[in-house]
């Protein structure tokens, strides 16, 4: 299995000397932002990490490998390049064996996380089931990942193109635990709330790396989504990111917008009526969300020695 795998430099030596890393995905960069913000974003959470005591594995597929760890000119050829497929579970052995380049979902970074021992995760939002999955069957990968590898995924929480009341009946079902990180609801990305509670409320990062602990010593196999709202002052209008999703959602059904394709239409559409302010209030939310996996990474390591 090793020689599907290159560690950055940085993450070897961090792994070495037993120091906290934390993953980050790269189809955020490739597929759900634009370029230039995208590189200057992946730049900056991997800083952000670095400041909060945690070292930062970007992950992706390039010649052949995992890597686990980016080197500048590789993000920025992630963010640039229209070559890049979106990778996930399904999509890895594919394009490892054919030399291909992937930009890894949710899924397939915490496989490629868990292969390289690292178990904290930080991203914008996960996906999950879609509006009318109950007969679409449209349900991202990433639930089906969280319930059966073992790395938690700092996010916030995941947008109303899906139905969240789906996506939490199907985490619950799975046995995947959802901790709410100083809040008692789910967040739904844009926006602080949603009307669905989250499982647990955690108000510090012991709580939530203690609990990261125990459940893998218990081998109580699969990830956990870690909810963090976005601040108060980057969040967007309710009313506004309602209306815009729905015309997104309505303009995706007419275009007959299918598979792997439908999340990064939405994405984009979102982006394009809002005039930019929703990415604006993405980036803002992921640095946030950088902060808080540092501090859980940095937590999680102690605990473990
Ligand atoms: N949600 C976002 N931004 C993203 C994604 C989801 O707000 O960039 C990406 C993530 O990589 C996630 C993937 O794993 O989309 C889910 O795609 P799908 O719904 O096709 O499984
Ligand atoms: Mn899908």
């Amino acid at each position: 299995m090793k020689q599907y795998i290159t560690l950055a430099e940085e993450v070897r030596a961090a792994k070495e000397q037993g120091k906290p890393v934390v993953a980050l995905e790269s189809t955020i960069i490739s597929h759900g932002m634009p370029y230039p913000q995208n590189v200057e974003t992946a730049r900056k959470v991997e800083q952000i990490i670095r400041d909060n005591g945690a070292v930062p594995a970007t992950i992706a597929i390039l010649d052949g490998q995992i890597k686990i760890g980016l080197s500048d000119d590789e993000l920025e050829m992630f963010g640039k390049s229209s070559d890049v497929a979106k990778a996930s579970r399904r999509d890895l052995a594919y394009l490892i064996a054919t030399k291909k380049k992937g930009a890894t979902t949710v899924a397939a970074t915490m496989i490629c996380a868990e292969l390289a021992g690292i178990n904290i995760f930080v991203t914008g939002g996960i996906g999950g089931a879609h509006r009318g999955a109950e007969t679409t069957m449209d349900i991202s990968a990433d639930l089906e990942e969280l319930a059966q590898t073992n790395v938690a995924v700092i996010c916030a929480g995941a947008k109303s193109i899906l139905d969240l009341g789906l996506t939490m009946e199907y985490l619950e079902t799975k046995g995947v635990p959802v901790i709410g990180y100083q809040t008692d609801v789910l967040p739904a990305f844009y926006t602080r709330t949603s009307q669905f509670p989250v499982n647990f409320r955690a108000d510090d990062v012991e709580t939530v790396a203690a609990t990261l602990k125990t459940k893998w010593d218990l081998n109580l196999k699969g990830g956990a989504v870690i909810a963090n709202p976005i601040p108060e002052e980057h969040a967007m209008d309710e009313k506004t990111i309602t209306d815009v999703i729905e015309t997104a959602l309505k303009e995706a059904e007419e275009k007959h917008i299918a598979g792997k394709d439908v999340t990064p239409f939405l994405l984009g559409k979102v982006k394009e009526l809002t005039g930019g302010k929703s990415l604006e209030s993405n980036i803002e939310l992921v640095y946030n969300n950088a902060v808080v996996g540092a501090k859980i990474a940095v937590q999680f390591e102690a605990m473990k020695k």
